[in-house]
């Protein structure tokens, strides 16, 4: 992995990794790419304009900076893709096999994030174990369970090096998430500091997995930097931090604000969504293949997000 074209660098996940790529494999090693303008990223090194769903473009960029690896990162995410499932279909597979078919054709590392959505209802909802019964029943978890599929074709087929994660919901002070069902995990942080009550619109109750952004970062450079001897699965490795309900975070935040307050307004769709997801799930298979092991737990990561907010 000397040099890597990351798509989708505008967005949660991108802001953070171009930095962090940046830092360890060199700023002209990097080359982010997004479908909107290139804020900050593009004066601070390489950013070229792409939509992934423009297979030639995407073939060109790569070939023009002779990269060795893709990251791709550009989709819909959950609430999002319920919304307008035919556009989150059209993006979130589109772009993945654009992706997947550039990677083939100039024998590029691939990187992409599968999701805790890739998981339905009828998955097993506790400690969910890294291979089980993947049945969901939304759009973005179609997506999820079909990009997993299709990274694991392109490297039994044509040998292409795909690697991935499955994400928790990811918490950043950073850029905001857009469009996913754990936002609230985010948002919640941000108007502690600032108005010192949450309205939550996932019901108390509710757990999910998340993880703090610097946990996320490092599993995808420890993961594409892994031996690939040793790697028994492929992609969409489960990788957990936190599982945690709405009154979790709020306790958490009470230790730094303890007039903190905590309302709800549940909002069905995404209430619907949550409820079809694990409440936590093993990541036993990538602490076993690539040794990952999250730094973050609850409280160290109000802490540091608390600190940061109020920063900013
Ligand atoms: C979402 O809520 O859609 C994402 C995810 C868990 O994939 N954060």
């Amino acid at each position: 992995m000397k040099k890597i074209l990351v798509t989708g660098a505008m967005g949660q996940i991108g802001s953070e990794l171009v930095g962090k790529l940046r830092e360890t494999y060199g700023t002209s090693n990097v080359i982010a790419t997004d479908i909107r303008a290139g804020e900050g990223l593009a004066t601070e090194g390489p950013f070229e304009k792409l939509d992934v769903t423009d297979a030639d473009r995407m073939h060109a960029v790569a070939k023009q900076y002779n990269v060795d690896t893709i990251m791709h990162l550009a989709a819909l995410l959950s609430a999002n893709a319920e919304a307008m499932p035919k556009v989150a279909w059209d993006l979130n597979m589109g772009g993945l096999v654009n992706a997947l078919e550039v990677a083939r054709e100039l024998d590029l590392q691939f990187f992409t994030p599968s999701s805790i959505g890739a998981f339905g209802p009828s998955t097993p909802k506790d400690n969910t174990p890294q291979d089980t019964l993947q049945r969901p029943t939304t759009m973005y978890g179609v997506n999820k369970v079909a990009g997993e599929l299709l990274c694991d074709y392109y490297y039994q087929r044509y040998g292409v090096d795909t690697r991935g994660v499955r994400y928790p919901g990811l918490i950043s002070y950073v850029a905001p998430p857009g469009g996913g069902t754990t936002d609230y995990a985010v948002e919640i942080y941000y108007e502690a500091i600032k108005n010192k009550i949450y309205t939550s619109y996932i019901a108390e109750g509710t757990y999910m997995d998340m993880m703090y952004m610097p946990d996320a970062l490092n599993a995808i450079i420890q993961l594409m930097e892994a031996d690939p001897a040793k790697l028994v699965h492929r992609n969409a490795f489960n990788i957990s931090a936190i599982s945690a309900a709405p009154e979790d975070f709020a306790q958490a935040i009470r230790q730094h604000i303890p007039e903190f307050k905590m309302t709800y307004d549940v909002d069905p769709v995404r209430q619907k969504i949550a409820d079809s997801w694990p409440n936590s799930i093993d990541s036993s298979a990538a602490a076993a293949e690539w040794g990952f092991r999250a730094e973050y737990d609850l409280a160290k990561m109000t802490g540091e997000m608390l600190e940061k907010i109020k920063e900013k």
